[in-house]
C-alpha cells in the first residue's frame, strides 16, 4: 500500500494521518483473539493502571506472540512508514494500549520524541507511531487528541512525569499546550475498528480517561530509521527494542494466512 501525494502533503502539514478502516473486520478479529491470553501473562511487559490492576499497556508483543510478529511486518504499516521515514526502519516499540471501559486512565499531553530522546538517547525526531484501532473509537471512550501543526511549532519544553499515571512519560505542561491549541485546535482521532493512524515524533497529543462502558484498545508500532537508533540503554527491552535490523514487509494477507 502506498500513500498518495495528497496524504503525504497532509501528513507534512498536520503531523498525522487518519486512515479509516485500513484493516478488515476479519483481521481485527484475528488480532483481538490473541489479547486475553497476552493480558493474562504475568510479565513486567504488562503494565497495570495505577488503580484497579487492569492492564494499561501490554508491550513487546511481537516477541511474545506469532500473530503480532507478523503484524509488525504488515505491508499496510511498513509501506507508508517507509515512504515517510525512509527504507531502513527498525522496530522500536510494539504494544496494545488497552484503556479499559470505566478504568482506562488518561495519557497526558506529550510528544513521543521527548521520551525517545531523554530516556533512550534517540538523536532526531524521525520515528513514526502507527496505530490500529482494535475497537471502535468514539468521542466517549478515550480517543487520542491531536494538535494539528504542533510538530512545526516545537519542540515544546518537556517534563518527566512519574506520578500522574503508572507509566513514566515526558509530558508537555498546560501553558505550551494552550498556545499550541490556540494555533492548531484539537482533532479527535475517532473511527471504526480497523482504522489506522500515523503520526510523527514531535506531534503533541494525549487522550482522556475512559469513563464510558466501552473498551478502547489500540495497537501501536513505533518504527525508527536504523541510522537514528537509540544511543543509551537505560529502559527495558520491551520499551525500546534493540534489534536494529531493518524490518521487511510480509504479504498483504499475512494476518489471515498464518503458516
Ligand atoms: O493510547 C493512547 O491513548 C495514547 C497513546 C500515545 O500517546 C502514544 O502511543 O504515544
Amino acid at each position: 500500500m502506498e500513500l498518495t501525494d495528497t496524504q503525504l502533503t497532509q501528513f507534512d502539514r498536520d503531523g498525522f494521518l487518519i486512515l479509516p478502516e485500513l484493516f478488515s473486520a476479519a483481521e481485527i478479529e484475528a488480532i483481538r483473539a490473541e489479547l486475553p491470553a497476552l493480558f493474562a501473562e504475568k510479565t513486567a511487559a504488562n503494565i497495570p493502571e495505577k488503580e484497579g490492576g487492569v492492564v494499561r499497556t501490554a508491550m513487546g508483543l511481537h516477541q511474545r506472540n506469532a500473530l503480532f510478529d507478523r503484524l509488525v511486518r504488515h505491508p499496510r504499516l511498513v509501506g507508508p512508514a517507509r515512504q515517510i521515514a525512509g527504507p531502513e526502519l527498525y522496530i522500536q516499540q510494539v504494544k496494545v494500549n488497552v484503556k479499559a471501559a470505566f478504568d482506562g486512565d488518561m495519557w497526558q499531553w506529550h510528544y513521543d520524541f521527548a521520551t525517545h530522546h531523554h530516556d533512550d538517547g534517540v538523536p532526531r525526531p524521525l520515528a513514526l507511531n502507527l496505530h490500529i484501532f482494535l475497537d471502535d473509537v468514539s468521542h466517549y471512550n478515550g480517543p487520542l487528541y491531536f494538535i494539528p501543526g504542533s510538530h512545526k511549532r516545537g519542540p515544546a519544553p518537556a517534563r518527566h512525569d512519574t506520578s500522574s499515571t503508572s507509566y513514566p512519560l515526558w509530558v508537555v505542561d498546560r501553558e505550551p499546550v494552550a498556545e499550541l491549541v490556540e494555533a492548531g485546535g484539537i482533532v479527535p482521532a475517532i473511527g471504526k475498528a480497523g482504522t489506522a493512524l500515523i503520526f510523527g515524533d514531535t506531534l503533541v497529543h494525549g487522550s482522556p480517561a475512559n469513563m464510558s462502558p466501552w473498551n478502547r484498545s489500540i495497537f501501536s508500532l513505533i518504527l525508527n530509521p536504523v541510522e537514528n537508533a537509540q544511543r543509551t540503554f537505560a529502559r527495558p527491552e520491551y520499551k525500546h527494542h534493540t534489534d536494529f535490523s531493518p524490518v521487511e514487509a510480509l504479504s498483504d494477507d499475512c494476518l489471515l494466512k498464518m503458516p
